[in-house]
């Protein structure tokens, strides 16, 4: 196992000091992340002292250590799982051969774009969240907070390194773009859609950390076989962060219909209303939030039917989550049956199944979302309420791939526009809904407290109290 080095100024496991040039060149990015981060990173706590986890090795069982830091000091580094010895490709044209250390001259582009589509999303997640800490339900959540954003600045420099150390001139360019588009900017935005949402409310944090990290989770799982060994291995650590990333969503939007439903038992009412007033929020509203963040982070996965994606696949570059799995890592010749829609029609069809990468993927995305909503369903249930939480359709609000732009219900249904535009309000958030989950937005630092629309917490951070003070304000 190898021992993360803290001594030097970029924390490291790759041996920096030993490529003086490769060294100098991210010490010249570093100050411009830092930069960037002081700017677009969590607004108005950059003097705090939040308790957060930093990397100590790549050993699954005992990676972190905790304590008080200020953000601008987190040690943000480059760790690599360790090398498998004599690992061989495992899918695609190649399978059999040993694993690539540099990229493959052909291949060179392809993998440049994958890695800088990646990295692109972990800055724009920061620049998206940097207002939320002003309205945090609580000092556990406002550490949570700041730890998923410091570790997705990490994952910047997990993809800027690679872009360094394999890309030579173009990668540090691409590393320099990777700070100069902003997430939600005309101009110059952020390269994938829900990457430019806004997040400017709690409710849309939790469902970003639940559905769009998930995604994140997915395609980290592809790259993370790609037989491309430096990219494979630095995706394999990235996983172990991201599991946190998954559960402050998952836990998060728990306590919101807990919340909710204690709520509904306290006043003896189901009223949207009532709920409201209280303090609440129904849960037809978090069904709206559902809808929106999970079809937009559908998207994500790109077109159901891609050559771009059959490419990677047969190049060895992004294989499937988990391909391993499956029996055929080929799949030269076999199909895939999907649905597809003609004239607005929906037919069976056959695909070869290297074209249906991106689709394969999504669905065992969305199998795994579906997790959750059992588990909200059942506390719904156990409270004795007739009412469910549901996934739409992968058909429902499309923008990328056959469903873009067709109007369909949350079931899937073809619609007419005008159905569409008449519904809307009831399917995602309506402004007075956004309004009303903003006047909820109040920013609670006691660390006894809770916000009135979320549960408190069932357990602390590292066996900690739930009212330990995880960050010390300094504004
Ligand atoms: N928005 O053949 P297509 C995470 C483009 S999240 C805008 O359909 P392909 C995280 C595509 O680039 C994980 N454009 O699909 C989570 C292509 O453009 P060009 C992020 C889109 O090529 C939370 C064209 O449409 N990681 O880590 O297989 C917090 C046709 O492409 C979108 C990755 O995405 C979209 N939604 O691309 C922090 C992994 N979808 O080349 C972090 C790396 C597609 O024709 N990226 N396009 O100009 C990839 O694997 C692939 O690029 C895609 C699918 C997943 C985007």
């Amino acid at each position: 196992m190898s021992v993360l080095n803290y001594q030097e100024r970029i924390p490291n496991n790759v041996d920096l000091s030993n490529d003086l040039s490769l060294q100098r060149a991210l010490e010249h990015w570093q100050p411009k992340f830092k930069n960037w981060w002081q700017e677009m990173g969590p607004e108005g706590f950059q003097s705090s002292d939040v308790y957060l986890r930093t990397a100590i090795s790549v050993d699954s069982a005992g990676w972190a250590s905790y304590g008080k830091v200020k953000m601008p000091e987190y040690r943000w580094g480059i760790f690599l799982n360790d090398k498998v010895k004599d690992r061989k490709i495992h899918f695609g044209d190649n399978i059999g051969q040993p694993v690539w250390q540099q990229v493959p001259g052909d291949y060179r582009s392809i993998l440049r774009r994958l890695i800088v589509t990646q990295g692109d999303t972990e800055p724009a997640s920061v620049e998206q969240q940097r207002l939320l800490g002003k309205t945090c339900p609580s000092l556990f959540d406002l550490r949570n907070l700041f730890q998923v954003n410091v570790e997705e600045g990490r994952h910047l420099w997990a993809m800027v390194y690679l872009l360094h150390a394999y890309f030579g001139r173009d990668g540090r360019e691409e590393a320099e773009g990777l700070l100069e588009r902003y997430s939600g900017d005309q101009d110059n935005p952020r390269i994938l859609g829900t990457f430019n949402e806004p997040i400017t409310d709690w409710v849309s944090f939790f469902m970003f950390t639940y559905f769009t990290d998930r995604d994140g989770k997915y395609q980290l799982k592809s790259l993370a076989e790609s037989s491309f060994d430096p990219l494979a291995r630095t995706c394999q650590f990235m996983l172990t962060e991201e599991a946190h990333h998954m559960q402050v969503g998952e836990t998060g939007i728990t306590r919101m219909v807990q919340k909710s439903l204690d709520t509904m038992k306290k006043l003896n009412t189901d009223s949207i209303e009532a709920i409201r007033n209280a303090g609440a929020i129904d849960l037809q509203t978090l069904q709206k939030y559902i809808n929106f963040w999970f079809s937009s982070s559908l998207d994500l996965f790109g077109s159901e039917i891609s050559s771009n994606a059959a490419t990677s696949f047969a190049n060895g570059l992004k294989g499937r989550p988990d391909e391993a799995r499956y029996d055929d890592n080929s799949e030269k010749d076999s199909i895939f049956k999907l649905e597809g829609i003609v004239d607005n029609k929906i037919i069976d069809q056959e695909v070869p199944t290297r074209n249906a990468m991106n689709e394969i993927t999504r669905q065992a995305y969305v199998k795994d979302c579906e997790i959750g909503l059992k588990r909200w369903n059942r506390l719904i249930n156990k409270a004795g309420y007739d009412i469910t939480l549901n996934l739409p359709s992968t058909r429902f609000r499309r923008n990328i791939g056959m469903w873009a732009n067709i109007n369909t219900d949350p079931n899937g249904k073809i619609i007419s526009k005008d159905d569409m535009n008449n519904n809307i309000n009831d399917w995602l958030p309506s402004n007075g809904d956004k309004e009303f989950i903003n006047s909820l937005m109040v920013q609670v630092t006691d660390p006894d407290k809770t916000a009135s629309w979320i549960a408190s917490p069932i357990r602390g951070i590292n066996n900690l109290g739930i009212d330990y003070k995880y960050v010390d304000i300094v504004q």
